[in-house]
């Protein structure tokens, strides 16, 4: 198995975040991918490879121009305007009935934002930039043949819509990597390989070439938006319940995609307090609709929030469930890119995200 790692995920690091009302320190922190490397050098989980530079075609596959221009240069148009030089967070925010463009300074922040757990500071872009870089070398590897890479993504993505960017995310690493997936598949320049090393060989369908699985325990809203029209791409998700838990807004069980990609999008909402007896079954119930979806390649947005001891989730998997997770989504049989979303237990992160890479992997 391979792993990529960016030492330009410590450029992200903001002062705070807005949460519940209160202005903490943030959850999601560097400390989380410096946990995460130092285990997957402990499992021995070699080589960890650098991200390729993909530059950003790759991004602007998924992202809005406008939006990607705007992040760039946010920060320092926020501080050149007089907005506090300790991160970016917007004042108002573009909702319903008041969502015109707005397009000065301190006004773009809330029209392209969709809460305010998502500071931009200095290093924000080249961070984001280098986890979707993370992403893409992983999706590059699966198309070369690899069955199963890991990018530790940090800042996660899967909250980052087409053009905003919320709980965390600014860029959506897995939407990115699916895309690309997809695109380099139905180009035919990627050798059919595949049939010749499979030791369960999966129907070649161009038509249906990835799903993403998200195992994070937040609803993943903006993979969710990106891909909500097309049939293409299937999306399943497993999280707490949206009418108790963020993002409060998306991730009921009706929603099911639209157009094209009606019956593209599951979504499974789930009780406070799931165990791993539980968390299983509920993931047998994905996995059968991925093996019926009959994809090509597996995008795995893997979240460790879901973990008994997470500060900010209500689930209650042992570190013991990770390893059992891995395996099963390891009998699909499929080529399997995992990126890192959530997970907040920094302490037990490292061996947890460990864990859900040996089960994939059958060790
Ligand atoms: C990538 C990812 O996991 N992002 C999560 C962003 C969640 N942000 C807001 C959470 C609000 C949670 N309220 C928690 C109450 C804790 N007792
Ligand atoms: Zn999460």
């Amino acid at each position: 198995m391979l792993a990529i790692c960016s030492a330009d995920h410590a450029l992200h690091d903001p002062p705070h975040e807005l949460l519940d009302g209160r202005l903490i320190p943030p959850y999601e922190s560097p400390a989380r991918a410096a946990i995460v490397h130092a285990a997957l050098e402990r499992a021995a989980i070699e080589p960890l490879l650098p991200p390729r530079a993909f530059g950003p075609e790759p991004i602007r596959a998924v992202h809005d121009a406008r939006y990607l221009a705007y992040l760039e240069r946010a920060y320092e148009r926020w501080v050149a305007a007089g907005g506090n030089p300790a991160a970016v967070l917007p004042s108002a925010l573009a909702v319903r009935w008041m969502s015109r463009r707005a397009s000065g300074p301190l006004a773009e922040p809330g029209y392209y934002s969709y809460d305010l757990s998502a500071p931009i500071v200095a290093g924000t872009y080249r961070a984001a930039r280098a986890a979707a870089d993370a992403a893409l070398t992983g999706a590059a590897l699966l198309l070369e043949g690899q069955r199963l890479a890991y990018a530790l993504c940090r800042p996660p993505g899967h909250h980052a819509g087409s053009d905003l960017c919320g709980g965390y995310c600014y860029l959506n690493n897995a939407a990115i990597a699916a895309e690309y997936l997809l695109r380099e598949w139905a180009s035919g320049r990627v050798r059919e390989w595949a049939t010749a090393d499979q030791t369960r060989p999966v129907a070649p369908s161009p038509r249906r070439p990835v799903a993403i699985l998200d195992i994070d325990y937040h609803h993943g809203n903006g993979t969710q938006q990106i891909f909500y029209e097309r049939g293409d791409v299937l999306f399943v998700s497993i999280h707490a319940d949206p009418a108790r838990e963020y993002p409060y807004f998306a991730g009921y069980a009706d929603e099911r995609g639209a157009g094209a990609g009606l019956g593209a999008n599951l979504n499974i909402p789930l009780e406070a307090g799931v165990d791993d007896t539980r968390y299983l079954a509920v993931l047998d119930t994905a996995i059968a609709a991925i093996a019926d979806f009959a994809p090509r390649f597996l995008v795995l947005s893997a979240g460790f929030d879901t973990f008994d001891g997470d500060p900010i989730g209500d689930f209650a998997l042992m570190a013991d469930a990770y390893p059992l997770i891995g395996r099963r989504i390891a009998m699909l049989g499929l080529p399997t890119l995992v990126i890192q979303e959530g997970g907040y237990a920094v302490a037990a992160l490292g061996e947890n995200a460990a864990g859900l890479l040996r089960g994939l992997s059958g060790m």
